[in-house]
């Protein structure tokens, strides 16, 4: 760990950054930009760095973590760094039978359905995770006054998984349990809460200045269901780490209906997919929030001039915004070439300055 004074100037560096500025609606320079999924497999470094090692395993390589966080800041000059690991990391340092499969994604390999499945998710200590606030500690270091966004799997997305036993189209098991016990779902997701915010504290004190709750798959409920069986846990993570003061984000995919029950759970910044305009993403979600977002990822398979053109019309709908970050609706694909990253982040800094 880093001595409290090198902690605390890190800190005074990032907090007049751009993308902390626009976290708390203040006014930028340029509309900063980062990119879900930006450390990864549109990367040659990043493939090479990965080379022999799992993808689980990778995540607990302190300087491997640091290199991999660090290669998209270097590349594509982005505005913020994203700690490099993944979602099931925290289920898997508890001890959950979690794996993640090259072309698959995580693996539970014994699913949890019923209250006896519940006593495996034992509650997360700060030293199950001690190679994250290792890397953390690196990261802050490094990075000087680009911010270091730390994450976690919201409740639901992470139920998903431990229910399905895997990746899910139609996350009916999950449904079932849901709607069939509600009671049973509930612990569930408390327990789920418990553990992402202790998750995402040991990241915020380790000296990450944001944090970034993904609720990836929470838009295949309706607002109802959401209310109703999601809200109270991921509105338990939000308020157990408030009083850190550190922006958070929250995010989802096709969660256009959904959009102000998030902000509701306790977000400073929704994010929105490409499928809700940024402006009416922002009247959804009311005022007092920043708004991320929002290009198809998929644009950046179009020649230079189109992905400039779809950038354009979101800087051009955020313009009257408070607080607006760049990014795309969902993560970078696989096949996406780095330079139209490049090219975009360089576009963005441009257009809006
Ligand atoms: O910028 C970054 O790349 C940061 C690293 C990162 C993040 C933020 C990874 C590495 N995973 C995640 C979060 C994550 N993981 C989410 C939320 C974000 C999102 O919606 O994209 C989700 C849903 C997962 C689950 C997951 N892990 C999947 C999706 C499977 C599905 O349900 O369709 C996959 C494929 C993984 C594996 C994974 N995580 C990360 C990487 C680089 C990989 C690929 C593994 C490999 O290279 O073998």
């Amino acid at each position: 760990t880093q001595p409290p004074d090198v902690a605390a100037s890190a800190a005074a560096d990032t907090a007049s950054s751009p993308f902390l500025r626009a976290c708390r609606r203040e006014p930028v320079p340029h509309t900063p930009v980062w990119f879900m999924r930006q450390a990864g497999r549109s990367l040659p470094e990043y493939r090479k760095a990965r080379e022999g090692t799992a993808m689980l395993e990778s995540c607990m390589r302190p300087d491997l973590v640091a290199e991999i966080t660090l290669q998209p800041v270097r590349r594509h000059k982005v505005d913020a760094a994203i700690y490099f690991s993944d979602i099931v990391v925290p289920l898997k340092a508890i001890g959950v039978d979690v794996d993640i499969k090259p072309g698959v994604g995580p693996v539970v390999e014994k699913p949890i359905r019923s209250r006896a499945d519940l006593e495996r998710l034992r509650p997360l200590e700060p030293e199950d995770v001690s190679y994250v606030t290792e890397a953390v500690g690196i990261l802050t270091r490094e990075l000087g006054s680009t911010p270091l966004i730390g994450f976690a799997g919201a409740p639901f997305t992470l139920a998903s998984y431990l229910v399905e036993g895997g990746p899910s189209k139609n996350h009916e098991r999950t449904k079932a349990l849901m709607y069939g016990d509600p009671e049973l779902w509930a612990e569930l997701l408390d327990r789920l809460a418990d553990i992402t915010a202790a998750f995402l504290k040991v990241q915020i004190e380790a000296g990450a200045a944001a944090v970034q709750l993904f609720d990836s798959w929470v838009g295949a409920l309706a607002p109802e269901d959401y209310r109703r069986s999601v809200l109270p846990a991921s509105a338990k993570v939000f308020g157990a780490v408030a009083g850190y003061g550190v922006p958070r984000i929250h995010f989802g995919v096709g969660t256009g209906e959904l959009l102000p029950l998030m902000g509701e759970a306790g977000a400073d910044v929704v994010g929105a997919d490409w499928r809700v305009p940024v402006d009416e993403a922002a009247r959804r979600v009311g005022p007092g929030k920043a708004i991320q977002g929002n290009l198809d990822p998929a644009v950046l398979f179009a020649p230079r001039e189109a992905v400039e053109r779809q950038a354009a019309r979101i800087l051009e709908a955020a313009r009257g915004l408070e607080g607006h970050i760049f990014n795309l609706g969902h993560g970078v694909l696989p096949d996406t070439d780095p330079q139209a990253l490049t090219d975009l982040v360089a576009y963005v800094h441009e257009c809006s300055r």
